[in-house]
């Protein structure tokens, strides 16, 4: 199923709308930016392809032999080309690959 995630969206599609109905939006964007900050590298303060391979657990990712989701992940989230995702390409991405959260980013972004 993890493995599906940038194709057919099933995991982030159907867990963080659902996060959002429990937590508000205020509440979801905390929990998005505590992800974050577990996925870094705590060197960078960024995501790279290391620190995303370290703790893919995190993102019941951990059955992945090869780096090829996580390669394609980052490059999907990567806006300024330096390889990492920095927190704003990181929330990018979330919304990116959850259709029913982007529907509803005007809303969600509005109170930030
Ligand atoms: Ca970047």
């Amino acid at each position: 199923m993890a493995k599906k995630i940038l194709a057919d969206n099933v995991v982030f599609e159907d867990f963080f709308p659902a996060m959002v109905e429990k937590l508000g939006a205020d509440g979801f964007m905390k929990e998005l930016c505590k992800g974050f900050r577990l996925l870094t590298d705590c060197d960078k303060g960024l995501i790279t392809l290391e620190s995303l391979k370290k703790n893919s657990a995190v993102l019941g990712l951990e059955d992945v032999s090869d780096d090829e989701l996580l390669r394609c992940m980052i490059r999907e989230g990567d806006l300024d080309g330096d390889g990492c995702l920095n927190q704003m390409e990181f929330c990018v991405l979330v919304f990116r690959l959850s259709p029913h959260l982007m529907n509803r980013a005007r809303i969600l972004l509005h109170h930030h």
